[in-house]
């Protein structure tokens, strides 16, 4: 469905667009809050993706034949979808891959293992997911490396002075996120590029947390590297894309061997294919990639600046009455953040508020959020968080806020 033109932003009829939303769970309408985890599909997603296995189903880049040729057609637009979203230069900068841990992990042995040696260093921050922390204690471990961590304030805010002084000549690599899956924190990510640039480092952006809910382009951020996965922006499991500056790809030897990024083989030596094909190992997900095209097609139509001022809305008014129910305290309070309330309740576990919370038929999600450092960080072992995307309401907040009332009743808190 088209919504070019409209300029009033409808939370009502996107929700219609999303057939999984309307439905009952223990006996309440499901209100879903885990989109940091997974967001829910639109009607156009579930539809390119029985469309191209009802029609086009073929393998990529390798048949002459009319399905073949349909599938690389509907496999090669998404890659065009995507640059566009991302605004990358160039089409071959965007290689796909299972998602941002795949994209963070083949930069991590692609880009920096064969480059960094010992003394070098790497910086991350305390509020990184596992999947932005332990590819780069590998790459430590295997050059010598070391790893230096940006500590952030109580309100989840990265320390910028601390960052500033760990910068320097053996700086080589600086990767975080651009939004916090447990705290929601939005980083200064420009700055933190440009600063950077300025000793000479390379920059890696997790950007799971951003694409959902605001603009990620590449080229005014002038990021090297931005993964991100497909599942989180409302397309299919098992599908994300890593961006790359095409020199830095140009110069990284490839992740894994195979089909499809070889230009030539003989047991004397195998020459490798053009970007991004020397990325792309194997027969790719190709629906994954058809039904990421159009999820990525959805929030354009939708616009991500209403997208963003919706969730604002949802936002603020989640903070209000969850921050007013006492013994709550939210974790993450950073000016500007984006769309998670993660929190903890006074003498109640966070699988317990959880577990209340589903049989009333709220969704969230509780745990560490893969995302243990920063849990220690607030002398926590896990939160409950939830999570909002471009279909959720203020009355979804509501039955959220009287959803952790009832546990406080429950546990006679
Ligand atoms: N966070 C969450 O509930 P994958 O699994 O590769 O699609 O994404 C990993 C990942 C990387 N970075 C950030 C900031 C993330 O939030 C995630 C996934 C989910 O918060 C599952 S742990």
């Amino acid at each position: 469905m088209s919504r070019a033109g409209r300029n009033i932003y409808d939370v009502h009829e996107v929700r219609k667009d999303f057939p999984i939303l309307h439905q009952e769970v223990n006996g309440h309408p499901l209100v879903y809050l885990d989109n940091g985890a997974t967001s829910q599909k639109p009607r156009s997603v579930i539809d390119a993706v029985r469309h191209y296995y009802e029609r086009d189903n073929a393998n990529v880049h390798r048949g002459v034949h009319a399905l073949s040729e349909r599938a690389t057609d509907g496999y090669e637009g998404a890659r065009d979808t995507a640059q566009r979203f991302l605004n990358a230069a160039d089409r071959s900068e965007i290689v796909f891959v299972r998602g941002t841990t795949e994209g963070i992990n083949l930069v991590a042995q692609s880009y920096a293992r064969p480059n960094l040696r010992e003394g070098d260093e790497i910086i991350i921050s305390t509020m990184e997911h596992h999947s932005n922390i332990v590819p780069w204690q590998m790459v430590c471990e295997q050059t010598g490396a070391e790893l230096k961590v940006i500590p952030i304030s109580d309100e989840g805010a990265l320390d910028m002075d601390a960052y500033h002084e760990m910068l320097g000549p053996k700086t080589r690599i600086v990767a975080v996120m651009h939004v916090s899956n447990a705290l929601g924190t939005v980083n200064p990510v420009k700055t933190i590029i440009d600063s950077a640039h300025a000793v000479g480092a390379v920059t890696l952006i997790d950007g799971a947390q951003a694409t959902p809910h605001l603009a990620a382009d590449v080229q005014a951020l002038d990021a090297d590297f931005y993964a991100f996965s497909g599942h989180k922006v409302f397309g299919p499991t098992g599908i994300g894309v890593l961006y790359g500056k095409r020199e830095l790809l140009d110069s990284m030897p490839p992740y894994q061997g195979g089909g499809e990024m070889i230009r030539t083989v003989s047991f004397e030596g195998t020459t490798y294919n053009e970007l991004p094909h020397k990325f792309e190992a194997g027969t790719p997900n190709i629906a994954g990639a058809i039904g990421l095209g159009a999820a990525l097609d959805y929030v354009t139509e939708l616009g991500i600046d209403a997208i963003s001022a919706h969730e604002h809305d949802v936002l603020e008014a989640a903070t209000a009455s969850i921050g007013d129910i006492p013994g709550v305290r939210i974790i993450g309070t950073a000016e500007g953040k984006s769309s998670i309330v993660s929190f903890v309740m006074e003498g109640v576990h966070p699988h317990d508020i959880g577990t209340v919370v589903d049989a009333e038929g709220v969704a969230i999600r509780t745990g560490h959020h893969c995302a243990m450092p920063l849990m220690k960080r607030y002398g926590v072992a896990a939160t409950a968080r939830a999570s909002f995307a471009l279909y959720n309401t203020r009355d979804e907040v509501e039955a959220l806020a009287a959803a952790i009332w009832k546990v406080k009743e429950v546990f006679g808190r």
